[in-house]
Parts: C-alpha cells; sequence; structure tokens
C-alpha cells in the first residue's frame, strides 16, 4: 500500500520525495523507550527530562502540558480499515499531596497542536467551556482523570474515560484491571506514582475501541478494561496529530510518560521495560504540606524512645544487684534478683509468709524449676563486714541436716540481703503452737518437734566442721515442714549484728526470755547461751506457754512451783488434756529447766540433751529443793557454787550421772 505513492514521489520530486518516503515509512509507527533524543513536539509546561522521562506538566497550578508526534497521519475516512491502530504507552501520575492531585491526563487523537484556547484544569487542556461537546472539535481522547467532576458527569476521582469531542465520557469506568491470575478485576489508583501501562487498540473493521490497564510488568490482561463500538471515521479528519495532554487545576500532579509505542499496520510492540527512564521518586508523604505533622511524629518518635528508655532503665533499676569482685567465688550460691522478684510476683504483700527482727519472708516458686522457697529479705547497711557475713552465709549454705532449714543460696541488692530457703509448708511452730490449729499439737508431735530441733543444734555446735551458734532460738524460729518435722531456721543470721558499726551494742542477739543471764552480763554468745535459749524453749513447747508473759510468772518459775508442791505434770499445756507420756513430760520439763539454768556451767551440752531425750541416758533425780534448784532464784553469785560442774558433764554419760547425783545430793 505505502510503496505506489513512493514511487511516484520518487518520479517528481528527488529530494522532497526522500524525506516524505522515510516519514511514510516511519511514521505509520514508532516506539519510544524513553524520550532521550526524540522528536516529539512539545507545549505547555511539557519537556523531556534528562534522564528520558517525558513530563506533561509539574505541579504548577491550572496549567496544561502537551507532547505529540510532530507531524499528522494521513486517515482515508472513506475507509474504515485504515483508521486502526494499535498504541501502548507507560504513565505516572505523581500527585503534590497524597491522593490529592489532578486533574488528570488523556492520550489524544486531534486534527491540531494548538490548544492555547483550550483551559487547563477538568478540561484537561483540551476544550474550553465554549467548544466542548462541539462535533467540530474532532477529538478523540482516552482520558485519565484523577478529579471527579460533577459538570462532566464524572464517576468518581479515579477512572477511565474514552471521550469523542467532550469531557463527557461515552464511556467511563473505575481503573482497574483484569488480573488473568486471579481470574477477577482489580482497582488501581492512577495516582498512586507507580508506572502503569495502558493500552489502546482499535479495529477499523470492527469498529471497536479497547482500552487496557495494568501496573507496569503485568503483561496485557486478555480482558480490556473498555471496549466500545465506534467509528472514528465520524470524528477523525483526513489528517490527524497524536500525543498526550495533562493538566492542572488548583489540584495538581506531576504527569509523566516513560515510553510509547504506536502502530498503524498492527500491534504496537512492547514496551522495553528495562529501557525506560526511572519511574519518577514519589512525594514523601504531606509532611512539607503539614509541619504540625512533622512535629507530631517527632513528638510521638521521641516519647517512644523515652517510654522505652525508662521502661529499660526502671527494669535495669528494678532488678539491679550489687555485686562485687569477691562474691565471684560464691557464683552458684547466687540467685538472681530476677529470678526472685518473678518468684514473689514482684514481693507482693500477698506472698509476705512471716516477718521477724530481720526483716520479711516472702514465699515463692522459682520459676525455672517450680520450687516453692522462702525467702528472707534483710536490710542492712553493707558496710565493710558484708564480705566476711556473706562468706558465713555461703557456708551456711554448705550446713546439711534434716533439721536446719535449708539455705539455697542469697542474692545482695543496695541496702538489702537476700536469703532463699526452702520453704516449709507448715510455716513456724510458733503460730501453730499458739494458733487455733484443729486438733491441736499432739504431744508425740511436740517431742519430734523438740528431739528434731535438738539434734539440729547439735549438729551445729558439734557435729559440723566448725562451731555454729544460733543465738536465737525460739518457736518462731522453728519452722515445720509438711509432715510437722521441726527444724531449726535462722541459723548464724544472727551474726549480721556483729558487722553493724558499733560492737558495743550489737552483738546482744536474741529475744528477751531466751537470753542467757551471762549473755546480758557479757555479751559473749556460746553454746551454752544456745542451750539456755533451747531450754526455754523445751518448757514452752511442753507448757504451752512463753517464757515470759506479762503479768505471769517466769515461767521457769511456775515449772518450780508446781514442782516443789510436788505436781510437776500441772504445768503442762492445758491444751493436751493429759494426754502425754508422763516420764517423757516429766524429763522435758526438768531437762528445760536444767537448760536454763542461770549458771552456764550447770546447763547440759546439747550432746547430753540428745541422750536424755534418747533414753540413751537417764536423767537424774533431782529434788525441788536442792541446791541447784536453789540457785534459779537466787543471785547470779550464788550460783558460782557449782562452777566446776560442767567440767564433770563433759565426762561418759554414766559417770555423769553419778556426778549429777552426788551434786545434787551435797546441795540438798
Ligand atoms: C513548572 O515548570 C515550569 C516550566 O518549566 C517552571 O517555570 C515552574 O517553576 C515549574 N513549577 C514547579 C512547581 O516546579
Ligand atoms: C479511500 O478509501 C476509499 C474506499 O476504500 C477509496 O475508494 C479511495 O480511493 C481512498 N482514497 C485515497 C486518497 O486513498
Ligand atoms: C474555545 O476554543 C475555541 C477553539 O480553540 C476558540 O475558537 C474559542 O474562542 C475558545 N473560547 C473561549 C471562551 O476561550
Ligand atoms: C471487570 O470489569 C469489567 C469492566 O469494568 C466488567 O465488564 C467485568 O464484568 C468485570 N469482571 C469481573 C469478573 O468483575
Ligand atoms: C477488543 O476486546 C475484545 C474482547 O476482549 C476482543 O474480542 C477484540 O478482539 C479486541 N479488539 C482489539 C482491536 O483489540
Ligand atoms: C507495527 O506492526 C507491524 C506488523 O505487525 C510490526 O512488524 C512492527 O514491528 C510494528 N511496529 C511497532 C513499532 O509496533
Ligand atoms: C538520556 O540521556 C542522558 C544524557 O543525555 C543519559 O544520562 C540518560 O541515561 C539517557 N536516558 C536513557 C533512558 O537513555
Ligand atoms: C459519543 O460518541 C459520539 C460519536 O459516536 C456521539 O456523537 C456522542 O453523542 C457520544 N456521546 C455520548 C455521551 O455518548
Amino acid at each position: 500500500m505505502a510503496a505506489a505513492p513512493r514511487s511516484l514521489c520518487f518520479c517528481v520530486v528527488f529530494h522532497l520525495s526522500l524525506i516524505s518516503m522515510a516519514f511514510s515509512q516511519d511514521e505509520n509507527q514508532f516506539i519510544y523507550n524513553g524520550f532521550n533524543g526524540s522528536r516529539l513536539h512539545l507545549d505547555g509546561l511539557a519537556k523531556v527530562l534528562p534522564n528520558g522521562l517525558l513530563q506533561l506538566t509539574n505541579i504548577s497550578e491550572l496549567k496544561s502540558g502537551y507532547g505529540f508526534h510532530p507531524y499528522p497521519f494521513k486517515f482515508n475516512t472513506s475507509s474504515s480499515q485504515s483508521l486502526s491502530f494499535s498504541t501502548n504507552f507507560v504513565f505516572s501520575l505523581v500527585p503534590a499531596v497524597n491522593n490529592f492531585g489532578g486533574n488528570g491526563m488523556a492520550f489524544v487523537f486531534s486534527p491540531s497542536l494548538s490548544f492555547t484556547k483550550a483551559t487547563p484544569g477538568s478540561y484537561l487542556g483540551l476544550f474550553n467551556s465554549s467548544n466542548n461537546g462541539k462535533s467540530t472539535n474532532h477529538i478523540l481522547a482516552i482520558e485519565l482523570d484523577t478529579v471527579e467532576s460533577p459538570e462532566f458527569e464524572d464517576i468518581d476521582g479515579n477512572h477511565v474515560g474514552i471521550d469523542v469531542n467532550s469531557l463527557i465520557s461515552n464511556d467511563s469506568t473505575a481503573a482497574a484491571y483484569f488480573s488473568d491470575e486471579e481470574g477477577k478485576n482489580k482497582s488501581l489508583t492512577l495516582e498512586s506514582g507507580k508506572p502503569m501501562q495502558m493500552w489502546i487498540d482499535y479495529n477499523g473493521a470492527e469498529k471497536l475501541l479497547n482500552v487496557t490497564l495494568a501496573p507496569i510488568r503485568f503483561p496485557k490482561p486478555s480482558r480490556p478494561l473498555l471496549s466500545i463500538s465506534i467509528d472514528l471515521s465520524d470524528i477523525f479528519l483526513d489528517s490527524m496529530y497524536v500525543g498526550f495532554s495533562a493538566a492542572t487545576g488548583t489540584r495538581k500532579s506531576d504527569h509523566y510518560i516513560l515510553g510509547w509505542s504506536f502502530n498503524r499496520t498492527g500491534q504496537a510492540q512492547d514496551l522495553d521495560i528495562s529501557k525506560l527512564p526511572p519511574p519518577p521518586p514519589r512525594r514523601k508523604t504531606s509532611k512539607k504540606q503539614d509541619p504540625m505533622m512533622i512535629v507530631l511524629v517527632v513528638v510521638v518518635v521521641v516519647m517512644f524512645i523515652v517510654v522505652i528508655g525508662a521502661i529499660y532503665i526502671v527494669r535495669k533499676k528494678k532488678y539491679e544487684e550489687v555485686y562485687e569482685d569477691w562474691e565471684k567465688e560464691y557464683g552458684p550460691h547466687r540467685i538472681s534478683y530476677k529470678n526472685l522478684f518473678k518468684a514473689t510476683k514482684g514481693f507482693k504483700d500477698k506472698e509476705v509468709i512471716g516477718q521477724g527482727g530481720f526483716g520479711k519472708v516472702y514465699k515463692g516458686v522459682l520459676p525455672s524449676s517450680n520450687e516453692q522457697i522462702a525467702i528472707k529479705r534483710v536490710t542492712h547497711d553493707s558496710g565493710q563486714g558484708m564480705k566476711q557475713f556473706v562468706a558465713e552465709i555461703v557456708s551456711m549454705g554448705r550446713l546439711r541436716h534434716r533439721n536446719l532449714v535449708q539455705l539455697r543460696g542469697y542474692c545482695r541488692r543496695k541496702g538489702e540481703l537476700l536469703l532463699v530457703y526452702d520453704y516449709m509448708p507448715n510455716g513456724s511452730l510458733d503460730k501453730i503452737l499458739y494458733g487455733n490449729m484443729r486438733p491441736h499439737l499432739n504431744w508425740f508431735q511436740r517431742i519430734r518437734i523438740l528431739r528434731g530441733v535438738a539434734c539440729g543444734l547439735l549438729y551445729l555446735h558439734e557435729e559440723w566442721e566448725q562451731v555454729v551458734l544460733h543465738r536465737d532460738i525460739k518457736p518462731a524460729n522453728v519452722l515445720l515442714d509438711a509432715d510437722l518435722n521441726g527444724k531449726l531456721g535462722d541459723f548464724g543470721l544472727a551474726r549480721l549484728y556483729d558487722h553493724g558499726s558499733n560492737p558495743q551494742t550489737t552483738n546482744l542477739v536474741g529475744t528477751v526470755g531466751y537470753l542467757a543471764p551471762e549473755l546480758l552480763r557479757t555479751g559473749k554468745a556460746t553454746t551454752s547461751s544456745d542451750v539456755f535459749s533451747f531450754g526455754a524453749f523445751m518448757l514452752e513447747v511442753a507448757c504451752g506457754r512463753r517464757p515470759m508473759e506479762l503479768g505471769d510468772m517466769d515461767l521457769v518459775d511456775w515449772v518450780i512451783e508446781c514442782w516443789k508442791k510436788g505436781s510437776i505434770l500441772d504445768a503442762s499445756d492445758q491444751r493436751l488434756e493429759g494426754l502425754f507420756v508422763e516420764e517423757q513430760m516429766e524429763l522435758v520439763l526438768k531437762l528445760g529447766m536444767f537448760c536454763s539454768h542461770p549458771n552456764p556451767a550447770i546447763r547440759p551440752s546439747m550432746k547430753q540433751v540428745m541422750q536424755y531425750l534418747d533414753g540413751d541416758a537417764k536423767f537424774p533425780d533431782i529434788s525441788p529443793d536442792s541446791n541447784v534448784i536453789g540457785a534459779f532464784t537466787a543471785t547470779n553469785e550464788a550460783s558460782d557454787i557449782v562452777v566446776s560442774f560442767s567440767s564433770l558433764f563433759e565426762s561418759s554419760s554414766s559417770h555423769t550421772m553419778s556426778t549429777i547425783d552426788s551434786i545434787l545430793i551435797s546441795g540438798r
């Protein structure tokens, strides 16, 4: 078809025909993968950027921009077939404000390149108010409209429309594409700034115009977005230009074309996406527009950092421990504060199971092993003696005896020492002895507790590698396990006070009523002063009375009185209702008295106490009127007469027995 006119021209004017030949051959088709070196006719704001992008408009208000193929195509409007064309292009609309750009762009066939009288904004730089809708326009436009203009019956602010001589579209639909993969329509946002591709195909024979849209890199969908039957011969003139227009109004976008392929003789070639100029950068969301937003974001970020930082510091502070170099060797005995904190649910008051002179005791469950523990929280001034004390505490941890509450480890914080023990489900004997437990502790349980505690104390005094003084034996420090076995707690803890600042006053540890008189005088604790406390403890368990109760006479004096009246068993706890082994009760009362003797020399050792309790040695038959007993109520000096007694006690038990007897008899 092109061959005939070419040869004809060739004959007439040689050099002109060459140019015309080039046009006629080239100009039925072209492809721009980027517009570097293109020969487009640009008007308005349009320009080709150095990177090859065709920018139709920037974000100046109420402006138009045009990019057209510079030469018109010749159409034979009598022959519908010759009106076929195929084109595709990649565009990108970058709004000035996110989702608030405008007004849009169009692919256009126009008989003229002059749009000087056309209006920007919703007229898309194609028409003005007086010529809009006139058939004399001879314009076909495929619009990409991003502003809803009611005057043009727009369906929305994001649609594709086919316009013939008018901005009132012959057909339009919301921007979308058919996904062959998913078998459904998927919507698109034209002014997302993302590059998209459009295909426009017209078959002159079928008089069918198809418009197809898809995101870049998607193959052409099998179903067009718009497909209308239209006879372009009614619209086109013999000579038509083809290109793009775009316009801004009060809403504005950068309108870009990245590449364009056009063909009148067949399917337009696909663009080479890899060769297209880089997509224009999208604008950072409205930050420039709204300084309040920046302030808000900064404030939120700063607050976030502050909160996170605060949480970090609080957490760090919360679990902060004191750890000194010398503690390294005790590493295995150290229990992390975090674990203890979790075990006690944050040292909640609800978890407090006791309160003593040293501080509160909490119940807890170790998160790692689910084991129950008791945590003694001791306040202290972490002075110089701490090192020695921790050393002792740790060595206490090595004490193993079934009648000692096992120390598991420790933790140190500022002003605070935490000692972790096995948990004793039945609490302290003190609570059970004076509480409302029903049935009340029976005699067998009591004697077993007494024996157990004696056994534990013997271990501390004589059976371990060094002598450990308890210094605070009393029912509150005797704990009961699930089977009501007595276990001595708090051993060695009294030493804590030795490390205080004033050695003169701090040595006096213990509880009134359980304190040996010589301890009050000399301040020096001995195994014998422990025995004194144990004696008071024995009497207490047997009589169910505290050693010193307000308004009552001393427990020892009272027992002696009962004894002198010839009915020592009257001193026994009324709650036992007489249900006890009389010999045992008598032994416990008398042994208790002897242990509580004001003269330390008369007190037996723990070993002897065990022997009496076990029946391995027979307790001497003493008269209540003996010297020894008299010494209870006499002055301290008076008791000195039997000071040689202790050395005799050291010998074998059978021997001891006779010695006691003889002394007692001589005292009579
Ligand atoms: C838009 O382009 C025109 C012409 O190149 C220029 O004068 C104007 O400053 C540009 N406006 C913006 C907002 O970039
Ligand atoms: C235009 O097409 C008609 C019908 O096919 C034909 O008769 C006519 O010669 C064509 N005109 C030109 C200038 O090619
Ligand atoms: C509208 O455009 C047409 C054609 O370009 C022109 O003749 C006419 O004067 C314009 N009207 C107005 C009001 O600008
Ligand atoms: C997809 O969109 C086209 C055009 O808007 C419509 O004709 C067609 O029914 C839609 N198809 C589906 C599966 O929604
Ligand atoms: C237009 O789309 C219809 C429906 O998919 C198709 O049958 C027809 O061949 C298409 N025409 C062109 C020119 O692409
Ligand atoms: C135009 O179509 C013809 C025939 O299908 C094809 O050979 C040619 O490559 C196409 N050119 C462009 C630029 O699409
Ligand atoms: C366009 O040309 C410029 C130099 O003029 C070059 O830097 C750029 O890479 C070219 N872009 C394309 C897409 O070819
Ligand atoms: C769009 O098509 C043209 C030519 O086919 C008609 O003349 C117009 O009336 C029609 N416009 C609308 C809104 O359908």
